[in-house]
């Protein structure tokens, strides 16, 4: 395990010190994944925190009691990060777990599990936005430079979690077979309510209409911006800084085009273009 500054270097792939450690990669790697758990996947940026709010409430009936008193780290845990092995064993079951890790990432036990994925992915153009404005408020992540440099790391993939493209295609592995469901950050800002259909269903699991309008209503945008267990605001400022920019910072999809000039248009998406071939994913942000 190397390591150099802010960041460690995990087989390979950069992870911020500040919520890794060699401890918290040996509970990842040995970690028991029960078959009722249920995983939110996502590469940063795309979704995450999201995720932490809609899942508890659609495994428990709809009770907003833990998004109401718990932060979102602890509520619905990242299963690198340290928090893990304190929070995990005391979760209600069905867990809700969140992780960052390239599908070959994960623990042993995973692969024998039936465990359920939820996959989030979101167009990467607004990734890289949202993960630039990101480095500038969190001290725990280098500084991102100017965008153009920002962008030459992100197809690089010099950054947490490595390249966009690695960890999608990953996490397309046919051995999941329907153990895995496919959603985007943009079919959740289109139809919310639709998408939460989608989950229950493929956990096979019911909710009233009321209750699922209760959850939907929960996780706006605006609402969860407001909720200090979601917003990050219980994390101290030099640590992450809300005033140099939100967590929650937009929540659109499209505000690349406020930042990309053609010409890093065309330059990341020939990249990225050449790197999906013959993965046969298709994205609707493709044409964008
Ligand atoms: S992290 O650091 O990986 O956990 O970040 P993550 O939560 O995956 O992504 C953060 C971006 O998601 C946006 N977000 C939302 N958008 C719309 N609606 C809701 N409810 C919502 N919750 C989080 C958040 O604002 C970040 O995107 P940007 O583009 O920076 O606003």
């Amino acid at each position: 395990m190397a390591e150099s500054g802010l960041y460690m270097v995990y087989r390979g792939l950069m992870l911020p010190k500040v919520a890794h450690t060699e401890e918290s990669l040996n509970f990842l790697q040995n970690f028991r994944v029960e078959d009722d758990d249920v995983f939110a996947v996502t590469y940063p940026k795309s979704g995450t925190t999201w995720m932490q709010e809609i899942l508890p409430p659609l495994l428990n009936g709809g009770d907003l009691t833990s998004v109401e008193t718990i932060p979102n780290w602890d509520r619905v845990p990242w299963l690198e990060e340290t928090r893990a092995s304190v929070v995990l064993d005391k979760l209600p079951s069905p867990r809700a777990i969140v992780s960052h890790m390239p599908y070959n990432f994960m623990p042993s036990s995973f692969f024998k599990s039936k465990a359920k994925v939820i996959y989030v992915a979101r167009n990467p153009k607004d990734v890289l936005v949202s993960s630039f404005h990101f480095h500038q408020m969190a001290s725990f992540l280098d500084d991102p430079g100017t965008f153009e440099e920002f962008v030459d790391k992100f197809l690089s993939g010099k950054l947490l979690f490595g390249k966009w493209t690695d960890h999608v295609k990953s996490w397309r592995n046919p051995e999941l077979g329907d153990r895995i469901l496919y959603i985007t950050y943009e079919e959740m800002l289109q139809d919310l309510r639709e998408v939460l259909g989608r989950i229950l269903r493929f956990l096979g699991r019911e909710l009233s209409a009321e209750a699922l309008d209760r959850v939907a209503n929960r996780s706006t945008f605006k609402n969860m911006k407001t909720n200090k267990m979601s917003n990050y605001s219980l994390v101290p400022e030099n640590i992450m800084d809300n005033k140099k920019s939100p967590f929650l910072r937009k929540g659109i999809a499209g505000d690349w085009k406020n930042h990309f000039s053609p010409e890093l248009d065309a330059k990341f998406t020939a990249v990225v273009r050449e790197e999906m071939k013959g993965s046969n994913i298709r994205f609707p942000w493709d044409e964008d």
